[in-house]
């Protein structure tokens, strides 16, 4: 037992009228949302990277938050960590938790130790979970903060870093089917490069695509049976990453013959940085079949950084749920908070306050989009505007080529009407429910 949230009680469901700032007032867990519970559509992970690894420092300046679990380099703190984020997850009942092997040990002097210590915190993790519900979502592998990585871990020049980011995966999903994980996460935050001058892209993308088609053979191998992801970012900390956005993603599965094997953990700040709108990902996931999870956290739009905050904005969390609900709502995935206090922001409390924060408009945004599908508008005008495509003359016009079209065109028996998109009629439609 810590007492780092000594005074904060369990959160409850005290609905829209409350003024209790520690209390949900839509997240309702047992609320039935076409024909499923909330709790069952959202899966609200937490990630310890952000919430309990993450210190407070920004670029220009070291860590502000003083925590019971600091410093991070030993076993015992470790423990005290792990001690503190239960007793959170016991205070906000989210169902999921996720962690980077490096947010949950200390490093060792040597892999070996480095395992040693991660595999303690696991058994510590399990015993935790046996008298809880809680349960995790994913786990993954830092492969970008330790200097190692700094080339990259499987796109690195140097082939025994190759081979030490095996065998650090091959450990994290060991942990991952040891403690029932329902995924495992991939994100290269240094698989890519700062200058072409000094890097070999062809090879490097044939390295990466080797490396991840041994992690779905172990997989296999392990009779691991949750959802592989791979997480899309243009850049940062990489000048370049390969897996720039979802659609760039789709392209190197396809080529490495994994796009039935992989799929995609979209994150609303990566898709702001990649120059995309959060939902524009998850259509062009859900259009390739490869939609598998989200990290729901928001970029500032004047920063231009990856600053990882919370969400507060229905409209587009309600847009992001739309096209997922649209999609059959998640399996194995989930809502991941990949998100981190403002470094000003340092009692317990305000970490509390976060997260409710965050569960609370990701269920206001799950409700207007339930709402959207329910009302059925924007079905019936996707529906009227391509209406054209299901008379036989349109259907006809996919099985034909070019020359009886021109015919068609140049006798003027197919003249095209141009037609309102609507678009504002649209964007008013949304506004009625969010
Ligand atoms: C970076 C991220 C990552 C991933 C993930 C797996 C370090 O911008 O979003 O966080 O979400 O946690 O490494
Ligand atoms: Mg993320």
């Amino acid at each position: 037992m810590t007492d780092f949230f000594a005074n904060i009680a369990p959160i409850a469901f005290e609905g829209a009228d409350s003024t209790n700032p520690l209390a949900f007032r839509h997240y309702n867990p047992d609320e039935v949302v076409m024909g499923k519970r909330m709790e069952d559509h959202l899966r609200f992970a937490i990630a310890y990277w952000h919430s309990f690894a993450w210190e407070g420092g920004d670029p220009f300046g070291g860590q502000t938050f003083e925590r019971p679990w600091h410093p991070q380099d030993q076993m015992a703190t470790a423990k005290i960590k792990a001690d503190a984020a239960f007793e959170m997850f016991d205070i906000l009942g989210q169902p999921y938790f996720c962690w980077h092997d490096a947010d949950i040990r200390p490093e060792g002097d040597s892999f070996a130790e480095s395992l040693k210590n991660f595999e303690a915190v696991i058994d510590y993790f399990g015993e935790k979970m046996s008298s809880r519900d809680v349960k995790l979502l994913w786990g993954t592998a830092n492969m970008f903060s330790h200097r190692r990585w700094m080339s990259g871990a499987s796109t690195n020049p140097d082939p025994d870093v190759f081979a030490y980011s095996a065998a650090t995966v091959k450990t994290c999903m060991d942990a991952t089917l040891k403690l029932g994980g329902e995924n495992y996460v991939l994100w290269g935050g240094r698989e890519g490069y700062e200058t072409l001058l000094n890097t070999d892209m062809g090879r490097e993308l044939d390295h990466m695509g080797r490396f991840l088609n041994m992690v779905v053979d172990y997989k296999h191998k392990i009779g691991f049976t949750g959802t592989i992801l791979v997480e899309p970012k243009p850049q940062e900390p990489s000048k370049h990453q390969y897996d720039y956005d979802a659609a760039t993603c789709f392209g190197f599965l396809q080529k490495y013959g994994l796009e039935n094997e992989v799929k995609l953990n979209l994150e609303q700040g990566h898709a702001i940085l990649a120059g995309h709108s959060f939902e524009h990902e998850i259509a062009t996931a859900t259009a390739l079949g490869v939609l598998g999870s989200i990290d729901m956290n928001r970029n500032d739009y004047q920063s231009g950084w990856d600053t990882d905050q919370f969400p507060n904005n229905v409209p587009e969390v309600a847009l992001a749920y739309y096209h997922i609900l649209r999609d059959g709502g998640f399996s194995t995935g989930g809502t991941n908070f990949d998100a981190k206090l403002r470094r000003q922001s340092l009692d317990a409390e305000d970490l509390i306050a976060a997260h409710v924060g965050g569960m609370d408009i990701c269920a206001r945004g799950l409700k207007a989009a339930a709402a959207m599908i329910e009302d059925g508008g924007l079905d019936a005008a996707l529906s009227e505007r391509y209406a054209g495509w299901d008379t036989d003359a349109g259907k006809a016009m996919l099985n034909t080529d070019l020359d009886t079209l021109f015919n068609q065109v140049h006798s003027g028996s197919i003249a095209p009407a141009p037609k309102s998109g609507r678009q504002e009629i649209l964007e008013n439609y949304v506004n009625r429910f969010v």
